[in-house]
């Protein structure tokens, strides 16, 4: 009995020897993951102040936008002459579209059905659509008819800016351009749709809608 009792004592101290030694690694390990987790923690909260401010500035930029924006929209409709008002007001337009004030000047005026009275040609954005915000080109005629230019000529044309012609201008032939078709005889007033340093082409009056002939691709 005595002998076992000797031979135990080592083998248990031995083993608590082990064991503590295991705890000390598991503790020093435990130690290092702590501390990896409160730099980690450390960043994140950094990088999370850094995006809060950013996210301030940016909310800042878009009201000081959304403000130039609306500045310049009541500009635009305190420069609209009374005639294009009374048109604009009359077509019922502004119901599902505004005027797209980033094209200057934001109307055309001119005789461009040849029937005496003063039209206007306006750029306007749809209302419902978010997605599609690119400009429309609409004449309102003196004669209070509304010709959209997507459903005389569709949407394949150029934009961006635009210069009057007035009527009777010479327009140079530009077969190439047009299948063949030499350049139409202005009898009312026309105007350019170019998009900068890319193509552009002449809209006129053609029977009973505007027409496009290309003048440059
Ligand atoms: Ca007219």
């Amino acid at each position: 009995m005595m002998q076992t009792t000797i031979l135990l004592v080592p083998v248990l101290a031995g083993l608590i020897l082990i064991s503590s030694c295991r705890n000390t690694q598991e503790i020093k390990s435990l130690q290092n993951e702590n501390s990896q987790l409160k730099t980690e923690n450390e960043q994140l909260k950094a990088e999370y102040e850094l995006l809060k401010t950013e996210n301030e500035q940016l909310k800042g930029q878009v009201e000081i936008q959304k403000g130039i924006t609306e500045r310049v929209k009541y500009l635009v409709h305190q420069s609209m002459p009374e005639e294009l008002r009374r048109l604009y007001d009359s077509s019922g337009i502004s119901q599902t579209h505004e005027i797209d004030v980033c094209i200057n000047p934001f109307y055309l005026v001119g005789d461009y059905d040849g029937d005496s009275k003063q039209d206007f040609v306006i750029p306007v954005l749809s209302k419902q659509s978010e997605a599609r915000r690119f400009s429309t080109e609409v004449v309102l005629r003196g004669n209070g008819e509304v010709n959209w230019l997507d459903e005389d000529i569709g949407e394949n044309r150029p934009g961006g800016v635009w210069t009057p012609v007035f009527r009777g201008a010479q327009v140079r032939d530009r077969l190439g351009y047009n299948a063949g078709q030499p350049a139409p005889i202005l009898n009312a007033d026309a105007f350019i749709l170019a998009r900068p340093q890319s193509s552009s082409a002449l809209i006129y009056w053609h029977g009973n809608q505007f027409a496009l002939y290309w003048l440059s691709d």
